[in-house]
């Protein structure tokens, strides 16, 4: 088999990136490991910002996001007991974010994907990725027992942080950086109406919340918690408990509480490899970077590495020119850095750091103190919050 672009991993990247590439009258290829049902399963990012939506428009995926995402104009901060707004829309001239699951872009984009008749090959087993420092690279994977080689121009690793793309980089080639926070989260999706309108993330001497919702009738709550922790330690009634204890008194008495859709815990990572390119070889999305998810970046920058990559690919296509692939790494990486920058000190002011001591707390109970006297401060939240300019 051959292809233009072998894409490996049907996350949002791999899914986006080949939606954009056959709109554009370019071939490609999606090899993804598991099944569609269980990409569709793992419950992750749910707030999206304008540049991200532009592509999906782009892709022609964005029809359901405008008619059930929820355009989110502010955002809220919860510490010492009170709620403080951050007026994203005010301090950044106008613009916002949008409320729409990671599962249902990814349906969308499955969805369109299906209807162009592209192709795909869910369930590929053993991915390995050859040859991309020369000029003609292959995939090699099984698929229902065989063994298969697609040949292509270019590899596009978005397999995620775990994926194969990066791991095939001689070790000589490629720097990484990277910080663990000591701590995870517990996430919970119900049935029930948000507590608010707006997201809150709280700091409390108990640790970090988040109240987030998919829809006025969905919610997705978060807690820090230990990273010796498992999920069956937390029935519903403890995590709801603990929320409660989270929240301040009036918002914890407008909560409504019911069974859990799903639960899971995610450690905390701040990661970035540089550079992005290996030959014929682009990683974009998790398999080049993770932020911890505070920002709500790591969506977004799936969809901004696709951007790049994409509009290096069309260029070559198109007029024969590699201005674009070879900026890719470059151009990427700027805007990485900046949202990892931004991700860590969101993490950093709304965490409970347990080797931080007494000093470390009174810095963080300053920076909140300066955020909310200074429209300066709120205003560099809010404009890294709806999204850097690509
Ligand atoms: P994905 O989604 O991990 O997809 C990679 C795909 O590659 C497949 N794969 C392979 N396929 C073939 N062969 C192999 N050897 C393979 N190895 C892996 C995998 O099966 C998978 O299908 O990466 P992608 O596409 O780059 O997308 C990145 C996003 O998923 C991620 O950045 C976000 O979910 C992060 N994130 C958030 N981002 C936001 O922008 N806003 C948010 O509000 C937000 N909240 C979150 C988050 C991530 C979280 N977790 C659990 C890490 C909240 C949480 C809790
Ligand atoms: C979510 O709704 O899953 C979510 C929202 C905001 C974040 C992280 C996760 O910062």
């Amino acid at each position: 088999m051959r292809t233009q672009v072998a894409i490996i991993g049907a996350g949002p990247s791999g899914l986006l990136l080949g939606q954009l590439l056959t709109r554009a009258g370019i071939d490609n290829v999606i090899v993804e490991r598991h099944t569609p049902a269980y990409v569709l399963g793992r419950i992750r990012a749910g707030v999206l910002e304008q540049g991200a939506v532009a592509m999906l428009d782009e892709a022609g995926a964005g029809a359901r996001l405008h008619a059930e995402g929820l355009v989110h104009g502010g955002i809220e901060i919860a510490w010492g007991g009170r709620r403080h707004r951050v007026d994203l829309s005010a301090l950044t001239g106008g613009h916002h974010v949008v409320v729409y699951g990671q599962t249902e872009v990814t349906k969308d984009l499955m969805e369109a994907r299906r209807a162009s008749g592209a192709r795909s090959v869910y369930e590929a087993e053993d991915a390995s990725v050859h040859g991309f420092d020369g000029d003609r690279p292959t995939v090699r994977y099984r698929h229902a027992g065989t063994t298969h080689e697609l040949e292509c121009d270019y590899i596009a690793g978005c397999d995620g942080f775990h994926g194969v793309c990066r791991q095939s980089v001689p070790a000589s080639a490629i720097r990484n950086f990277e910080r663990v926070y000591p701590f995870g989260w517990l996430g919970l999706l119900s049935d029930t109406p948000p507590v608010a309108d707006e997201l809150i993330y709280v700091l409390h001497e108990r640790g970090f919340a988040l109240c987030s919702m998919r829809s006025r009738t969905r919610s997705r709550y978060y807690l820090q918690c230990s990273l010796a922790e498992h999920v069956e330690q937390w029935p519903d009634e403890r995590f709801w408990t603990e929320l409660k204890a989270r929240l301040d008194p009036a918002t914890a008495a407008g909560l409504v509480t019911g069974a859990s859709l799903e639960k899971s815990i995610a450690p905390l990572r701040s990661f970035v490899a540089e550079p992005l390119r290996f030959g014929r070889l682009f990683l974009a999305g998790d398999a080049g970077h993770i932020v911890p998810p505070t920002g709500a970046k790591g969506l977004n920058l799936a969809a901004s590495d696709v951007r790049y990559l994409f509009d290096g690919l069309v260029e070559h296509y198109r007029h024969g020119r590699s201005g674009g692939l070879d900026a890719y790494s470059e151009r990427a990486l700027r805007r990485i850095w900046k949202a990892e920058r931004f991700s860590w000190w969101m993490t950093m002011l709304l965490h409970r750091f347990p080797d931080h001591g007494p000093f470390g707390e009174r810095i963080q109970q300053a920076e909140l103190d300066y955020l909310f006297s200074s429209k300066a401060a709120q205003a560099a939240l809010a404009e890294n919050y709806v999204g850097l300019p690509y």
